[in-house]
């Protein structure tokens, strides 16, 4: 069993160390050839106070990728670019490099919403599975990436219901495990879609408004009634929804920020480097999610409206 990580970011990457210094097999998908050279010297990974570098990880960008790897319906391919970066150009370039084309599973680990219906219609013949994950990473460049925050990866299969075999995501917890990877199982994605939603509709857009980590957020009595007022509104559209209520929610939302207080939210990094951020598909979401249920969504349409206006700034 092999891992393709489609995307050498900072998930990507931390990802990719982990798993290759716990024994994996993994490859990597990179945007670009000079990428692809740098990582066949291994990734340098900086975790608490240690450097290591795992072992060559082969690495091909998506137009090399599918005649150099071939994967079979016994390799999985994660899927780690931004929702930014899941457009329909995108759509058909992965479908043109044969990657999907032996039956591998594939595994979204996007934030927000609307991927994973376009990634089930574009490949029907994948076993799906949707992702989230709580853990922080830093790309420092293209072949060091450092470990900011423990969390855990939650996977399961997509749509809820649909899988035949349990084995695929056993062997590859397995997989994670071996590399002291934090992973559990869920037979209920959606919900598990929307909880994490809830998380980066209120760490992501204020953080990336206020140029501040994740810590910093919870640690202000201003900034926390924000929050606050922020999970409220959007815990309540996302019930409306569907989403099952957790009474320990705004104390989850917490423990996040205090598990991830060094980290720099995906959104700040986007806001900083100039690219564009996921806020179409979270706080955006949430807000049509809100006019089909006919709810208001004031915060979450001003906090789009505020990240729009500084990515473009
Ligand atoms: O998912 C994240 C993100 O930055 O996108 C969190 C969990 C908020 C960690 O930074």
């Amino acid at each position: 069993m092999r891992i393709i990580i489609i995307g050498a970011g900072s998930l990507g990457l931390m990802y990719a160390a982990r798993l290759a210094a716990g024994g994996a097999s993994v490859a990597m998908i990179t945007r670009g050839e000079k990428q692809a050279i740098a990582l066949r010297d291994g990734i340098c990974l900086d975790k608490a106070d240690r450097q290591s570098i795992s072992g060559p990880v082969p690495a091909a960008s998506l137009d090399q990728a599918g005649s150099l790897l071939q994967p079979s319906a016994r390799d999985w391919i994660w899927l780690t670019v931004k929702q930014a970066h899941l457009n329909d150009a995108f759509m058909d370039k992965l479908k043109d490099s044969g990657l999907l084309a032996g039956e591998a599973s594939l595994l979204a680990l996007q934030n927000g919403i609307g991927h994973m219906e376009r990634l089930e219609a574009a490949f029907p013949g994948n076993p799906l599975y949707a992702a989230v994950t709580t853990e922080g990473a830093l790309r420092v460049n293209e072949r060091h990436v450092r470990y900011t925050g423990h969390g855990v990866i939650t996977f399961g299969k997509w749509p809820k219901g649909a899988e035949k075999d349990r084995n695929p995501q056993k062997m590859l917890l397995k997989t994670l495990y071996a590399a002291g990877i934090e992973a559990e199982l869920s037979n209920d994605m959606g919900n598990r879609v929307y909880e994490k939603l809830l998380m980066n509709a209120v760490i992501n857009p204020l953080t990336a408004i206020y140029g501040i980590r994740n810590g910093a957020l919870a640690e202000d009595g201003r900034l926390k009634e924000e929050m606050a007022a922020l999970h409220a509104e959007t815990e309540k559209i996302l019930l409306a929804s569907g989403m099952k209520a957790d009474s320990n929610s705004w104390q989850r939302l917490l423990q996040v920020c205090k598990q991830t207080a060094e980290n720099e939210s995906s959104m700040l990094r986007d806001v900083k480097a100039g690219r564009t951020t996921e806020i179409d598909w979270i706080n955006g979401g949430i807000s049509l999610i809100a006019r089909r249920q006919g709810l208001p969504s004031p915060l979450n349409d001003a906090v789009t409206t505020a990240v729009k206006s500084l990515s473009m700034s």
